[in-house]
């Protein structure tokens, strides 16, 4: 990319002989401090002062965490792949085993990766991560694969739900325009993870191609008020981080584990300003949380929340964790959480190897309802929330 483009997404600041510190320290490093909610990362007061008004040359500025998601009026063109995290099926309420279909397209197309840039997508149904797919323990599935006409790769789908080899990344790989089928009886209730399984198959996940499948132990989940579903990726570029124009693919950073961007639900800013997970003060929360990866584990944390329950490993048969801050999540991996809104605000969901959150992994939770003075409060004047980027 140009200079010139990088200075128009950058700011002033930015531009010829940007170091990646300085980018880093600058507008992305501000605005994720603001994202998180001043903690951490907002520890330059004299460096804050200046970003700022690197900052404020973006449209829509207002916003703490304008830099996390504007949508930019030339790119409207293009598609969007995040997934929705509320957008899952509801808690089965019948008791018996039945054959379930599920339709999977592999679909490659260009699409949003944060407010300036694009990316070639490999995706399951054109989102990221893929459909969340919820059965019941000794169900049946039976799986199409269809590869779309216009795709350039061969894709299949490699279920961690299924016993038998590959989780049938085999039994379906196709070529662009054909389909392949399979089935599998679901013989262990959990969370779990597919992803496509053709090689090189870190690519394929690094570009999009993972989702997860929930199967209910036979006596389902215990209720709760929400749920959602949250993954987390890496994208490898060849670009640096927050270059913009169309971005393409990197092996050789793929293959030294070298990502230029973290994301939650398939690109930078999906879980902020596009689709916030919201709640209500006293309402219970189960975040579906699994690592696409390919290569990274997530040390998956909610600032200013605790896990009042976590099935570590997504074993829904083992007894809960209780009262937990952080849970680690290994690539290819998930964990169940859940917690009690108690107070209002917003939550940050992060990955607490926080370097991430610089390169475009955060999250937002929405409370809304009540103060609760006696849970948190303020002792006095409070500082002036604009300066912790509120
Ligand atoms: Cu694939």
């Amino acid at each position: 990319m140009t200079d010139k483009k990088d200075d128009e997404m950058h700011g002033p600041k930015a531009g010829a002989g940007l170091s990646r510190r300085s980018l880093l320290a600058g507008s992305a490093g501000l605005t994720f401090a603001g994202a998180l909610g001043g903690q951490a990362l907002a520890q330059a007061p004299g460096g804050a002062a200046v970003n700022r008004s690197a900052h404020m040359s973006y449209a829509g500025a207002n916003s703490p965490s304008g830099r996390l998601y504007q949508v930019n009026p030339g790119m409207t063109e293009h598609n969007d792949i995040a997934h929705d995290p509320a957008e899952i099926p509801p808690p089965l309420t019948r008791r018996e085993p039945q054959t379930v279909r599920v339709d999977l397209e592999t679909v490659e197309l260009e699409a949003h990766l944060d407010a300036n840039s694009t990316f070639r997508f490999w995706t399951f149904n054109a989102r990221v991560p893929g459909p969340f797919i919820r059965v019941r323990v000794g169900d049946t599935v039976e799986c199409y694969l269809k590869n779309a006409e216009d795709s350039w790769m061969a894709h299949n789908v490699d279920f961690h739900a299924a016993t038998g080899p590959g989780g049938g990344a085999v039994l379906t790989t196709s070529m662009p325009g054909e389909e392949h089928a399979f089935r599998f009886k679901t013989l262990n209730p959990g969370l779990y993870v597919y992803h496509c399984a053709v090689p090189p198959v870190a690519m394929h996940i690094a570009n999009g191609m993972y989702g997860m499948i929930l199967v209910e132990p036979e006596e389902g989940l215990a209720p709760v008020d929400r749920e959602f579903y949250v993954m987390q990726g890496e994208i490898y570029t060849e670009e640096a981080f927050g270059t913009a124009g169309l971005l393409t693919e990197s092996y050789d950073k793929l293959i030294n584990e070298r990502p230029e961007y973290f994301v939650f639900n398939g690109h930078v800013s999906a879980l902020t300003e596009h689709f916030p997970l919201k709640a209500n003060v006293g309402e219970t929360v189960r975040i579906f949380f699994g690592v696409g990866g390919p290569n990274f584990t997530s040390s998956f944390h909610v600032i200013g929340e605790i896990f009042d329950r976590v099935y570590q490993a997504a074993s829904l048969t083992s007894s809960p964790l209780t009262n937990v801050q952080t849970v680690t999540v290994p690539s290819g991996g998930a964990a169940v959480v859940e917690f009690k809104c108690d107070v209002p605000g917003r939550y940050v969901l992060v990955d607490h190897a926080l370097s991430r959150a610089e390169r475009g992994l955060a999250g937002y939770l929405i409370v809304e309802g009540d103060e609760q003075p006696e849970i948190f409060a303020p002792i006095g004047e409070p500082p002036d929330p604009s300066m912790s980027g509120h």
